[in-house]
């Protein structure tokens, strides 16, 4: 037994390998974060090695101080990360007060969490409020459709989502709150983890313009679930765009009642600042 067969390591490598499948990671973009449940943890302490210096983030969150997370390396790149996990992963312990952390397995030769990480904590403490504890992934990917989408449509919350709800009929099911759109901004930085976050009170997928997805959820299938759905929507749309002459003035599509209806259908609760 390695750190590498635990069932939670092989879910995060997972993910990791099928966004590089999908083409959403080139080079090092994107990035992953999980928070661990107590009982991985237990299991995983077999295998911490002797921990590095603590590390001071720019960013506090006290309602997850003291917890344990796995996290992508800066600079590594999601096609490696099945293959060595040791060194292109690794797990962080976040300190006492919520605003350092330090790493007590993988990330071999001193490498770093990556870049987001700060970001990715503070939609960590957002998410997990938000859902009572429920939400512990966060993953972060470079998906065409949704980069190509944010050239033509207009940044904000309600049109984005009113197109990709209407893009495929089962899209409203799996996130009826909607997306949130944050505007251009640098990445890794303090501004696009506080944008992000503001957010995420409300949405579990955020659009980056021009850069991408950030996705929250409470497991490995449910969040990449959620970035598949979101991105096959944005490219339907751009496909479909496309092939009536570059207008999204459609002949037929999917109505605001039909929006209700499956959402009623399905027991769910729509977001009614998003539907007529
Ligand atoms: O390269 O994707 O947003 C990592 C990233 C930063
Ligand atoms: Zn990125």
């Amino acid at each position: 037994m390695a750190m590498e067969d635990l069932a939670f390591i092989k879910g995060f490598c997972r993910l990791c390998d099928d966004g590089f499948k999908q083409g959403w990671h080139e080079r090092n973009g994107g990035n992953l974060t999980y928070r661990m449940t107590d009982d991985e943890v237990a299991e995983a302490k077999p295998f911490f090695e002797e921990p590095r210096e603590w590390v001071k983030m720019g960013v506090r969150g006290e309602n997850l101080a003291g917890q344990y997370f796995v996290s992508t390396g800066s600079g590594k790149y999601m096609r490696n990360v099945l293959e060595d996990p040791y060194a292109n992963i690794g797990i962080v312990e976040i300190n006492e007060t919520g605003d350092a952390f330090h790493i007590v397995w993988g990330l071999a030769n001193g490498a770093r969490p990556t870049s987001e990480f700060e970001s990715h904590y503070m939609n960590h403490c957002v998410a997990a409020a938000r859902t009572d504890g429920a939400d512990r992934v966060i993953y972060h990917a470079h998906t065409p459709g949704i980069i190509e989408m944010s050239f033509v449509v207009p940044l904000g919350d309600r049109v984005f989502t009113r197109i990709l709800w209407q893009m495929m009929t089962e899209c409203v099911v799996v996130f009826p709150t909607g997306v949130g759109v944050v505007p251009w901004m640098v990445p890794g930085g303090p501004a696009i983890a506080e944008a992000s976050s503001e957010l995420m009170q409300t949405y579990d997928a955020i659009v980056w313009a021009h850069h991408g997805l950030f996705a929250a959820g409470p497991d490995f299938d449910t969040t990449f679930g959620l970035a598949h759905t979101v991105e096959k929507a944005a490219e339907i749309y751009l496909a479909a765009r496309a092939a009536n002459g570059g207008s999204d003035d459609f002949l037929n599509k999917i109505s605001d009642k039909g929006l209700r209806d499956t959402c009623r259908d399905f027991g769910i609760k729509i977001n009614e600042a998003f539907v007529d």
